[in-house]
């Protein structure tokens, strides 16, 4: 059975399904498959060949962590490209819209989280890592690339599944992006944390499997990172390659923190009607996150 995926399964849960309200439609949700949820992009939109085609993105949500992974045709160092300014194309940094905007007003807005994992790629901030604050660049003009999204897709490029599964055709391509720059890389932002790049042998042992698709490119790319460094709630995460000859997207939901609330004896008691409002704050939030977490093993296993 395909499972919906977790964005559709939190529509009836949030006011605020942001990937629905942009699109204006119920979102071809993504698949979960051994706790990664998938998003398959099209085998056949890779402009240049078989070096620019990503085939998926996943990613998987621990008590602690997140797991990301890409696979396509594209080293994590890039490949020669001699119409490059650097002489090589490789990938655009991941983004995270935890907004109900589109990913070009949350970029205005700084509003995106931003993940720089490639470390020879051209991306505006200095080292890899998790930045928020982050505001979205465009560095297609110097890897031989599309001007615009318009341009990919007016050469020829908009196949099914253009953007993965969660983001399928260029109508909700372009009601995501718009039809201008392709913002590939972070621009600006606050550097929080760092990530952790993982083997594939350690990717298999947290379950990966994009041959479960028959999606399994030749270079798989992974890593981890701390949940507490990014958002929570619905998202649309992206990366587009440093030319834009090939993008993806997924959309998902990261669950909200347990909120703390244990209490004990060398604690003085909360008095008077502002103890008495926070104990009752403490307890529906969390009573919330209990149905939130509720919900979302319930939808999973039926
Ligand atoms: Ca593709
Ligand atoms: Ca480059
Ligand atoms: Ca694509």
């Amino acid at each position: 059975m395909k499972l919906r995926n977790i964005a559709t399964l939190m529509a009836g849960a949030t006011a605020t399904l942001c990937f629905i309200s942009m699109t204006g439609q119920q979102a071809n949700a993504g698949t979960i498959h051994k706790d990664w949820n998938y998003s398959i992009d099209a085998f056949n939109d890779g402009s240049g060949g078989s070096a620019y085609e990503i085939k998926g993105m996943a990613i998987k949500e621990t008590s602690d962590s997140i797991f990301v992974a890409l696979t396509g045709g594209t080293p994590l160092t890039g490949t020669y490209a001699s119409g490059a300014a650097d002489k090589n194309i490789g990938w655009g940094d991941l983004f995270f819209n935890f907004t109900d905007k589109t990913f070009k007003a949350a970029s205005d807005a700084n509003s995106l989280f931003g993940i720089r994992f490639a470390g020879t790629n051209d991306s505006i901030v200095s080292s890899t890592g998790v930045y928020k604050n982050v505001q979205a660049a465009s560095v297609t003009a110097t890897n031989d690339g599309y001007s615009s999204l318009k341009q990919y897709y007016d050469s020829g490029w908009n196949k099914q599944n253009t953007q993965g599964t969660d983001l399928a055709t260029k109508t909700d391509a372009y009601a995501y992006f718009g039809e201008g720059s392709i913002l590939n890389v972070i621009g600006s932002g606050t550097k929080v944390g760092d990530i952790t790049m993982l083997t594939a042998s350690a990717l298999s042992a947290a379950g990966l499997d994009f041959s479960h698709f028959l999606a399994s490119g030749d270079q798989t790319i992974g890593f981890q990172l701390n949940k507490s460094l990014l958002g929570f709630g619905d998202y649309v995460a992206n990366m587009f390659l440093e030319c834009g000859n090939d993008g993806v997207a997924l959309a998902g939901a990261i669950l909200p923190p347990a909120p703390v609330v244990a209490v004990t004896h060398q604690v003085p008691e909360p008095t008077g009607i502002a103890g008495m409002a926070l104990v009752a704050l403490a307890f529906v939030g969390s009573q919330l996150h209990k149905r939130f977490h509720e919900k979302v093993t319930l939808e999973l296993d039926s």
